[in-house]
């Protein structure tokens, strides 16, 4: 079975474009590949977190992931800081990406914005370690998003550097797994900025954590047009907003985005916000009662990080010990736990 590192970084309660865009489909990968799930708190904290935020948003995200059908017995949930090889490969990656690929990155000028002088270096270099999460596993496929595509490229860049650097064919050629419908779910507050975490008004996204009357009251509040729905994609230009909940809408019926302008076209927003504000309930209500319950007993969840990071480890350390001797770092006492 081809192998998938797929990442979510703890830096809030995850998103219905998180959902949309990357959970769901890693659920219904489940049954075809080998699956780490790995929460990337070493990538969060790329930007401030707040110490006891961070430790409680690794919880509520693993309980999320449980929730929304990560099968951690089969497959592998853990947090990237509980298997040192993650940090140990990205800095032999640091001694093997060029500077010049890094400065090429469109998502750091966006997060470090004007004041670039100030961003961190781990901000900097977090292509890098994205590289190290999937190659300390040989994993070959990788779910991404549209925005990871370029650290995807990067990731295949060091891997094929290293390999030809140190004349070996070591580490895989990584595929990505894009997937259709659903892939960029925008803010409900401005649908040319993404749905995000980190986004301060609550209002702009729908929580895994938001019970019935908050899905609903979020969708009822979300901005629009004055105009009726249109009637076809061909429609949407111009209307970010229309575009997003038609879009949303489409995802969570697993429906065409044709079909669903064909049924809602014409009509006026109100009437298709409440059909969409159900929708939303009958999907998402019952991964947060699930999440809620997970949530009450945060020793199980710990538990079952802790084996998730005892397989992660078992397969990372043979994986970095051999890059140690392809490297030619003298290893003098029996191999370590990574
Ligand atoms: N709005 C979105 N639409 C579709 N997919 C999304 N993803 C995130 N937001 C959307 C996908 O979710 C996966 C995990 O993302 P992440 O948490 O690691 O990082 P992110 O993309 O930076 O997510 P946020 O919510 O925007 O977090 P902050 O605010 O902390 O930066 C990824 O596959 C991502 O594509």
């Amino acid at each position: 079975m081809a192998r998938i590192f797929s990442g979510v970084q703890p830096t809030g309660d995850l998103h219905l474009g998180n959902y949309l865009g990357a959970i769901r489909n890693w659920v219904r990968l489940q049954d075809d590949y080998e699956c780490l799930f790995c929460i990337v708190d070493l990538h969060a904290i790329t930007v401030w977190q707040d110490p006891k935020e961070l430790t409680a948003n690794t919880r509520s995200v693993a309980a999320a992931l449980l929730a929304a059908g990560v099968d951690a017995k089969r497959h592998i949930l853990f947090n990237q800081s509980q298997v040192p090889g993650h940090a140990e490969l990205a800095w032999i990656f640091n001694c093997v990406a060029r500077l010049g690929w890094l400065n090429r990155m469109t998502q750091f000028k966006e997060k470090a914005g004007k004041n670039r002088e100030n961003a961190s270096v781990g901000l900097y270099a977090y292509p890098n370690l994205m590289a190290a999460d999937i190659l300390l596993y040989k994993a070959t496929h990788v779910p991404v998003g549209d925005d990871q595509k370029q650290h995807l490229e990067l990731a295949r860049d060091i891997a094929q550097k290293f390999n030809n650097d140190f004349g070996v064919d070591f580490f895989p050629m990584i595929e990505p797994l894009i997937f259709g419908a659903g892939t960029r779910v925008m803010s409900l507050r401005d649908g040319k900025a993404k749905m995000s975490k980190s986004e301060p008004s609550e209002m702009s996204r729908i929580n895994f954590t938001d019970d019935a009357d908050a899905i609903a009251r979020k969708i009822q509040k979300a901005k629009t047009d004055p105009h009726p729905l249109p009637a076809a994609p061909a429609e949407f230009k111009d209307r970010p907003e229309a575009a997003n909940l038609m879009g949303i809408y489409a995802a969570l019926a697993d429906a065409d985005i044709g079909a669903v302008c064909q049924r809602f076209g014409g009509k006026q927003f109100s009437a298709f916000k409440k059909e969409l504000a159900e929708l939303a309930i009958a999907k998402l209500t019952p991964i947060r009662d699930e999440m809620v319950r997970l949530m009450a007993d945060p020793a199980h969840v710990d538990g079952v990080l802790a084996a998730g990071t005892k397989r992660a480890r078992a397969i990372a350390e043979p994986i970095l010990a051999e890059v140690h001797d392809i490297v030619g770092l003298l290893r003098v006492c029996a191999p370590r736990k990574c």
